[in-house]
């Protein structure tokens, strides 16, 4: 089976599917939407089946859309699914308290610069607090290393990629949240996702002028080739 993750210039939405496919150590490869599709995103967006990216191509045939969907089909394929219906529905809980976080934070780390950037950020500010205090009580309650058990789930790597890219919007929210960092810490110490962390392209310059270091080459982030 081959497996190929389409999406753009950002660190956002294919950032927790990455991280679950490093984790189940299944190969996938990472492509730019220019270079899936070898058109401009405008020509291809209305052909893509709820217009917008990440996608997941199976086999260059079969088309899975809506990250979330991505994780559960990557979860069911490394057979990881969590089969109890109430450990699931909690997992659920914690997938969208997680994936609500994705606006406006997401947006914003990777292209909102100069006034608008700080206006947002600080606009955002208590909605993000009062999300990673649920996050914070939820983790102290369920009493695991992680959110459902002591391995990592879809829904921990989700909760995982919007808590890391806050400390790009303000690195001080996270540090009210001490079990909130130790769960940044676990999940960033196993081996297969600290050598994807090190190794992902670098977000540099947000608030300014936000680019990726893609093989040693600053790139704007967005939605075109450069
Ligand atoms: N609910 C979708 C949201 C996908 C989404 O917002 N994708 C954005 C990038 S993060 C996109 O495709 N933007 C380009 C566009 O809408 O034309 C998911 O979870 O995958």
């Amino acid at each position: 089976m081959n497996l190929k993750l389409i999406y753009f210039k950002m660190r956002a939405l294919a950032e927790a599917p990455q991280l679950l496919l490093h984790y189940t150590k299944i190969e996938y490869d990472y492509l730019m939407s220019w270079d899936y599709y070898d058109k401009k995103w405008s020509e291809i967006k209305p052909t893509i089946s709820f217009k917008q990216l990440p996608v997941l191509m199976i086999d260059d045939k079969y088309e899975i859309a809506q990250s979330i969907a991505i994780m559960s089909y990557i979860e069911k394929l490394a057979s990881i699914n969590i089969k109890d219906d109430i450990l699931a529905a909690k997992a659920d809980a914690i997938m969208q308290s997680s994936q609500e976080l994705f606006m406006p934070l997401n947006p914003t780390v990777n292209f909102a610069v100069g006034d608008s950037f700080n206006i947002k950020r600080d606009e955002m500010k208590n909605f993000l607090l009062s999300r990673f205090d649920d996050l914070d009580r939820s983790l102290n309650s369920g009493g695991k290393k992680f959110f459902i058990y002591d391995k990592p789930q879809a829904c921990d790597f989700a909760a995982f990629h919007h808590l890391d890219l806050s400390k790009k919007l303000d690195d001080e929210l996270i540090k009210n949240f001490p079990r909130l960092e130790k769960f940044l810490d676990d999940i960033s110490s196993i081996d297969s996702i600290s050598k994807y962390l090190t190794d992902r392209p670098d977000l540099i310059d947000v608030g300014v002028e936000p680019k990726l270091i893609i093989n040693g080459k600053q790139h704007p982030t967005g939605t075109n080739k450069t």
